[in-house]
């Protein structure tokens, strides 16, 4: 497999993340967002990362893409086995990504205004999470695309938007066990960390 992604997105992150917990080796095509080649437009002609490239075959969309692994490689799986469990973490995946996801793009380069109003939109989406979470352990139980779709965006976020910064005391101890987790912080650390 070959994964086109870009080191800081969030959706690449998400993919990397699922590679890692399911031990899948992969080459990688690392990306500059700011001068997209033409081998990727030819895979995607929307021009988004990521893309796996699967048996020759393009897949772009981070949720298609983490899917397919599941499909694909079900040992060591991100989704629960019953199926409500399936629906509550492709459910939660959606709905994190839908909150959160254009919160980071407005607090990276919105308007002091969009800056504001986004960190407030983080605060409602983490409070209303924060009531919904487990008490402990992971979002649906067993550790899934979920918790995968959560870090890879609460992970991005500055420190005193995070949980532990807004003193959610089941959201802070989700991000610390989700922190811990090799295939997390391996995926997410910004700056790259040099590779062995
Ligand atoms: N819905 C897509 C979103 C991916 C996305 O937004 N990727 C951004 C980087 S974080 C990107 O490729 N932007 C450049 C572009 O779309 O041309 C997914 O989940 O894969």
């Amino acid at each position: 497999m070959e994964l086109w992604h870009a080191w800081t997105c969030p959706y690449c992150m998400r993919v990397r993340m699922a590679l890692a917990e399911k031990g899948l080796p992969y080459a990688e095509r690392e990306i500059d967002l700011g001068s997209k080649p033409p081998e990727l437009l030819a895979l995607n002609p929307a021009g988004g990362v990521p893309v796996l490239v699967a048996d020759g075959v393009a897949i772009p969309e981070s949720i298609v893409i983490l899917q397919y692994l599941e499909d694909r490689y079900p040992e060591r799986p991100l989704l629960p086995r019953d199926p409500l469990g399936r629906a509550r973490a492709r459910m939660l995946h959606d709905q994190v990504t839908a909150r959160l996801g254009p919160q980071l793009l407005k607090l990276a380069r919105g308007t002091p205004d969009e800056k504001a109003q986004a960190a407030e939109a983080v605060r409602a989406a983490l409070a209303t999470l924060e009531r919904e979470a487990p008490e402990r352990g992971f979002l649906v139980g067993d550790y899934s695309i979920a918790d995968i779709a959560l870090a890879s965006l609460v992970l991005k976020l500055p420190a005193p938007l995070r949980p532990s910064g807004l003193g959610l005391p089941r959201l802070a101890a989700w991000e610390a066990a989700v922190a811990a987790r090799p295939a997390v912080a391996a995926n997410t650390a910004v700056p790259r960390q040099a590779r062995a």
